[in-house]
């Protein structure tokens, strides 16, 4: 499947000052001719010299391309990725638009994405069914982005050295319970909470994600795991909070209609077959 959402006319969070070359389905990949494809380049001033982004590429930085360099993990879920002049080159094909965009490193940029779910209930705590599919219907925890809008997992950015499993239990009591706001006494409790509900996932997806700020250079993947509290008794009962990044939080019905932010709807509609529930 071709990257869709990182082909969009312009670049997000640049006012559309930013645009990209557009790039017909048959000329994503590398290996088919282009000769006139010659994008712009666009690096976002604000993540130079921060302290999670790559330096420019120049003679001085020498980065371990495809390896784990130092505890920055530049390997690729997708492969071995090829390096053009210098550059890292998107595994999934041109983008149109060179540079780094807003992402911190070139190369990929290295995500988790926890999918909490429960059974949507009535009342009377049955499982209610789709009127028209008769399937059980899953809920998950969205939450609306603040860069863009849009509703999403609640995922974030493995930090240096950090474990997957912890990025997934962080990013979820950051984003969708507000522990970076909450006090020591709550915070201790969602983390005993999290710690217990989070010890059982299955991973749904590992590798690349049509994020709308990939470039030519740079890209998101991810480890998306699924958490699911069949009762609705532990997380499924949790108040919901929207933190850090997130602008709300909310439980969100799961079917075929959804229109989450880059391919995270992909990574829902695996939940679903696992479960066979409505769609
Ligand atoms: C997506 O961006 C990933 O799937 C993950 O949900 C998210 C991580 O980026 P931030 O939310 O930290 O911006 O590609």
């Amino acid at each position: 499947m071709f990257h869709r959402k990182c082909r969009s006319h312009f670049y997000p969070r640049t006012n559309d000052t930013v645009s990209r070359v557009l790039v017909p389905d048959e000329k994503v990949p590398w290996h088919i001719k282009w000769e006139e494809y010659n994008p712009a380049t666009f690096t976002a001033s604000h993540i130079e010299r921060q302290p999670w982004a790559d330096p420019a590429i120049t003679d001085n930085f020498h980065p371990q391309w495809n390896k784990v360099d130092g505890n920055i993990n530049r390997k690729s879920y997708m492969g071995v990725y090829q390096i053009v002049d210098l550059f890292p080159l998107n595994p999934a094909g041109r983008t149109g638009l060179k540079g780094r965009g807003v992402l911190g490193r070139w190369g990929p940029n290295h995500a988790a994405d926890p999918i909490v779910t429960r059974w949507k209930r009535d009342e009377s705590l049955n499982v209610d069914l789709n009127p028209v599919t008769k399937m059980p219907i899953l809920q998950f925890v969205a939450i609306q982005r603040r860069d863009t809008g849009e509703w999403a997992i609640p995922g974030g950015m493995v930090d240096p050295g950090e474990m997957i499993t912890s990025t997934l239990k962080r990013e979820f009591m950051e984003e969708a319970l507000n522990t970076l706001e909450s006090d020591s006494a709550e915070r201790e409790k969602s983390k005993a909470m999290i710690d217990k509900f989070f010890d059982e996932g299955e991973e749904i997806y590992r590798g690349y994600v049509d994020d709308p700020r990939n470039t030519d250079n740079a890209w998101m993947e991810t480890v998306a795991v699924n958490f699911h509290d069949d009762s609705g008794t532990s997380v499924g009962l949790f108040p919901l909070c929207a933190g850090d990044d997130a602008v709300n939080v909310r439980w969100m019905d799961i079917s075929r209609d959804l229109k989450l932010y880059a391919s995270h709807s992909d990574f829902i509609a695996k939940v679903v077959a696992k479960y066979n529930s409505h769609w």
